[in-house]
């Protein structure tokens, strides 16, 4: 092929990235992988094309294939989420996000999230889209035993300080969160629920979380590659009936904050949309019996896993604590884990407040479970985690037997043809 240097070093790279992830143990909690199905429509010829409106309604011609893409998507994401309304067009959770902030607030107003040290996102935040917007954060007293808002303290301050929106949902997710509470004290003072579902969005439509949009939420939104495993990008949910809303939602998304959106990757959400449909309730299951697997594994080799009086985990998601707070030993173990052939992300935990030396961990199961790993194969990954962070080993020689056993799971499962998951490696 020929190339130039900068051509030749980023397909370089470009490989080495993915026969990494091949070869290792992938656990970072937002991560997923496309089946094969999903693959082909996102490198279709629709990555570079144009269609801004809504299907039928468009501002370019050329659409009309697209128009048949995009109403399907639309149907089988009003099924899989078992709700009225969805937007399928944003190209991330936080697109969403910022979307629906249009769409709902008005600069100045207030809005009441979780704090990012509890684990909102980055998008619930001053420094995020909230700020974007200018709106005026509160956020929630939190419950540290149980990961979740205090109940009594939040619904007290959400009748209180009478917000606009009350914002649920967050990047730290190991419960439900206790919506039905809130949304009631919420809707008492006349504000919206909106719920950010990005990280259990394939737990929710798999039926193995919780249901926002019959517990309170007026609107959910979410990404479309973590738990649901699909291509990059967002949605935007409801179960409203009110047209006005509606189109605020999709004027929130277009022409809010999407001018094209991209289309190789909501013909892959509706594909992967139809895989879930048959495979995704399943999925959710195995996921969550993987991570509650996954965290007594870990308990019973010695690491400090947290919510231990709750079992752990309910979700996805299993946080375990290395030293003590602010201590950085999250960041040093995440640094072993990869030199092992393991790869997490340091995470804050209750305590923490310096998000660069935080003393936790936070370990996801989406892909493992994706590629053929079930309840035993978590006893197997957590030993290599007792291995490289009690016993001290050698991370050379753990990442040597984290490539052997990684290679019995090199398939993509819970999708219509099952097939290679790091295809072309
Ligand atoms: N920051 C991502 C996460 O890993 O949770 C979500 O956008």
């Amino acid at each position: 092929m020929q190339t130039d240097d900068a051509a030749s070093k980023i397909l370089e790279a470009t490989k080495n990235s993915g026969l990494h992830y091949k070869n290792s143990i992938p656990m970072i909690a937002s991560e997923n992988i496309l089946s094969p199905l999903v693959r082909e429509a996102c490198n279709s010829d629709l990555h570079g094309r144009y269609a801004e409106g809504l299907p039928g309604k468009r501002y370019y011609q050329g659409c009309e294939d697209f128009d048949t893409i995009e109403e399907i998507g639309i149907e089988l994401a009003k099924s899989v989420f078992n709700c009225n309304f969805a937007n399928i067009q944003s190209t991330s959770g936080t697109n969403s996000n910022l979307g629906v902030l249009k769409a709902l607030t008005k600069p100045g107003e207030t809005i009441t999230a979780v704090s990012t040290a509890d684990g909102g996102h980055i998008s619930h935040a001053r420094m995020g889209a909230v700020g974007m917007r200018g709106l005026n954060l509160v956020t929630y007293p939190w419950n540290e035993e149980r990961m979740e808002p205090d109940i009594d303290a939040s619904a007290k301050l959400i009748r209180e300080i009478k917000p606009n929106l009350v914002l649920f949902g967050q990047s730290v997710f190991l419960f439900p969160t206790p919506l039905k509470e809130l949304s009631d004290a919420a809707h008492e003072v006349g504000a919206k629920v909106m719920y950010d579902g990005a990280h259990v969005m394939g737990l929710i439509a798999g039926n193995q979380f919780q249901n926002p949009l019959s517990e309170g939420a007026d609107v959910m939104t979410g990404s479309s590659h973590k738990t649901f495993p699909g291509p990059q990008g967002g949605f935007v949910l409801s179960n409203s009936d009110d047209p006005k809303f509606i189109k605020r939602l999709n004027n929130g998304i277009f022409p809010g904050v999407c001018s094209s959106y991209h289309l190789h990757h909501v013909a892959g959400k509706a594909i992967a949309l139809s895989e879930f449909e048959k495979f995704g309730e399943d999925y959710a299951k195995d996921i969550i019996s993987n991570a509650k697997a996954l965290a007594n594994a870990l308990a019973e080799l010695g690491f400090d896993v947290l919510a231990e009086e709750r079992g752990y985990t309910a979700s996805h998601q299993v946080l375990t604590r290395h030293g003590s707070v602010d201590s950085g030993a999250g960041k040093e173990a995440a640094s072993i884990l990869e030199k092992s052939g393991i790869i997490t992300n340091m995470n804050m935990l209750p305590g923490d407040t310096k998000a660069m030396k935080p003393s936790g961990l936070r370990l996801g199961t989406p892909e493992l479970t994706r590629v053929g790993m079930g309840v035993s194969e978590m006893e197997d990954v957590a030993k290599f985690f007792s291995r490289a962070l009690i016993d001290k080993e050698n991370p050379q020689t753990i990442k040597n037997d984290v490539k052997e056993f990684k290679s019995n799971y090199q398939t993509v499962h819970y999708c219509f043809e099952p097939g290679p998951a790091y295809p072309g490696l």
